[in-house]
């Protein structure tokens, strides 16, 4: 068994002819545009200030760092590191040494960082030492993996600017057919799943969407979320910002009280934001004192923008909106700058690709009326065909090739798709993925539950959040399931919003576990 799904060699053929896979690696990229922007700056965090040349470097030698220190091509090495700029030279030097790094994110814990090292078999840990308040070399202890890299105090694990460098050493061949990274999916199972991308398919999403997205050399990207999420990493985030020679500046939080002080400081031109955070920013702009001018797109995505706040981004933060209906298994959809006003408001936007196919389908997988609402399932030159070692899971989210991505959506005449709701068991809090299934897991380990269903309760703010509903055998509280799911090492964002015990859960006809049930049980337990 093979460790991912290639893509069928017939459409691969079809996607190079058509120019859309070209051959390049990540690591030739990067020398690449080193080359022809040379002097300009390419990243910008709250310490430094690096050129294109400078990151080249750096990334060359922590390539051969990593090599002298036994890591070898096709070799993972997850990496959980806050929003700075060792995040460029450690991926990149990574890409150069042919390794595949895992992409997790800060508010990752014990239950995901052991999941993520055990699944991939990862030979190292890379981490900074401490940020937002926690220390990542105790978690290294935890995980216990091979060699840990730190940024910052090492403690007892190797100091990243330690790696010893021989850079006379060769750096082995990088074909761009080979498995680039691991990017995480927000799941709807009890674990979470890897999403496999190779050099050609994610660099041509990345190459279309600098265009898509007018990015330039004078352009500014702002990464207000965390960069290794899909949405800052290429959409067109800060791989189509190096792609096209523009300037990436990192934000280490997306609030107003960091993000404007950078707009202002760093003259940024585009960035993107969950809805949240687009809610935030709108307030916020009527009283602060940063001078925002230089903003030319707000785009939000992640989790569906309600169209009244959609409205208020032009004459609230003076600048367009562009909404983005992504997700890391592949499919990007963009609104378009000539798109009319009115389209921009409602709709996520319509696909990168003329050959991403989109099929809307009903429960029985025949396609709806046009203009219906259905089910989304797609392929394309960037959409994965299976999960990373999942093969018993890619039977069900994946079928003739086609992601099931679990969203429900009506398709316009335009090509535009409008997100109408959603058939997986995932919550979206603010843009943070929560599997029910997972948590459900956890909650169920605790001796005194009998049984588990996460819900999703609406929330002005986060869209979302979460409702744990329980069924106990003993005396146990909300606040006691709570911290225990936090002693298992489960990201902050997972831990249930709130808990309620039941005596037994309303069932479907079949017999499952109904939710829309246990969610109109909530909404009467309000009233
Ligand atoms: C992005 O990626 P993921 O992998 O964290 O989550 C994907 C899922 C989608 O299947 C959908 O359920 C939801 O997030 N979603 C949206 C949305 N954008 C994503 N739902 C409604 N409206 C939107 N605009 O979230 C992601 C990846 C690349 C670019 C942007 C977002």
């Amino acid at each position: 068994m093979s460790d991912w799904v290639p893509y069928p060699e017939d459409l691969a053929a079809r996607y190079r002819e058509r120019g859309y896979w070209t051959g390049e690696t990540f690591g030739a990229f990067l020398a690449d545009r080193a080359a022809e922007f040379a002097d300009q700056v390419a990243v910008v965090d709250d310490r430094q200030r690096w050129t294109y040349r400078e990151l080249d470097e750096r990334a060359t030698r922590m390539a051969h760092g990593f090599v002298a220190r036994g890591i070898a091509r096709g070799d993972r090495v997850v990496v959980q590191l806050p929003n700075v700029a060792e995040f460029f030279s450690v991926v990149f030097g990574l890409f150069r040494a042919g390794a595949v790094p895992v992409f997790a994110l800060p508010p990752h814990r014990f239950s995901e960082i052991s999941y993520f090292c055990s699944h991939t078999e990862a030979v190292a840990y890379v981490i900074a030492d401490r940020f937002g308040g926690f220390d990542y070399r105790t978690l290294a202890e935890q995980v216990g993996v091979r060699q840990v890299f730190v940024l910052g105090d090492p403690g007892q694990h190797t100091a990243l600017a330690d790696v010893p460098v021989d850079p006379t050493g060769e750096l082995p061949t990088v074909d761009s057919g080979d498995l680039a990274f691991l990017q995480l999916s927000g799941g709807s199972t009890g674990v979470p799943k890897l999403i496999p991308r190779i050099h050609d398919d994610y660099l041509y999403s990345v190459r279309e969407s600098a265009e898509i997205c007018g990015l330039g050399p004078s352009s500014v990207y702002l990464v207000a979320l965390p960069v290794a999420h899909n949405f800052p990493m290429s959409s067109p985030g800060v791989l189509g910002a190096l792609h096209a020679g523009s300037r990436i500046v990192l934000a280490s939080a997306p609030s107003p009280d960091v993000a404007f002080g950078l707009i202002q400081r760093e003259r940024v031109t585009i960035t993107g934001v969950v809805p949240p955070v687009a809610l935030l920013w709108l307030t916020a702009a009527a009283t602060r004192p940063e001078d925002l001018s230089s903003l030319e797109v707000l785009q939000v995505g992640g989790a569906k923008f309600a169209e009244e706040a959609a409205r208020r981004v032009g004459p609230e933060l003076g600048c367009a909106l562009q909404q983005v209906f992504g997700m890391a298994e592949g499919l990007v959809n963009y609104t378009r700058f000539d798109d009319p006003d009115d389209l921009v408001a409602i709709s996520q936007g319509r696909p990168i690709s003329p050959d991403d196919e989109l099929l809307v389908v009903d429960e029985d997988d025949r396609p709806v009326e046009p203009g219906e609402v259905g089910h989304l399932l797609t392929r394309g030159p960037y959409t994965i065909r299976g999960y990373y070692r999942a093969e018993e899971h890619n039977r069900v989210a994946f079928t003739d090739g086609y992601y099931r991505t679990g969203d429900l959506v009506r398709l316009l005449p335009s090509g535009h798709l409008v997100v109408e709701g959603r058939a997986k068991d995932q919550i979206n809090r603010g843009g943070e993925k929560v599997a029910a299934e997972e948590v459900e897991n956890h909650l169920i380990a605790h001796p005194a539950v009998h049984d588990a269903a996460l819900v999703a309760v609406p929330d002005s703010f986060l869209g979302e959040r979460t409702c744990a509903f329980v069924v106990a055998t003993a005396e146990v509280t909300g606040p006691q399931l709570r911290a225990f799911l936090r002693e298992r090492g489960l990201a902050a964002y997972k831990i249930p919003d709130r808990v309620e015990f039941v005596d037994e859960f309303p069932h479907t006809g079949v017999g499952k576990t109904s939710r829309r049930d246990l969610r109109a049980l909530l909404a009467a337990r309000e009233a």
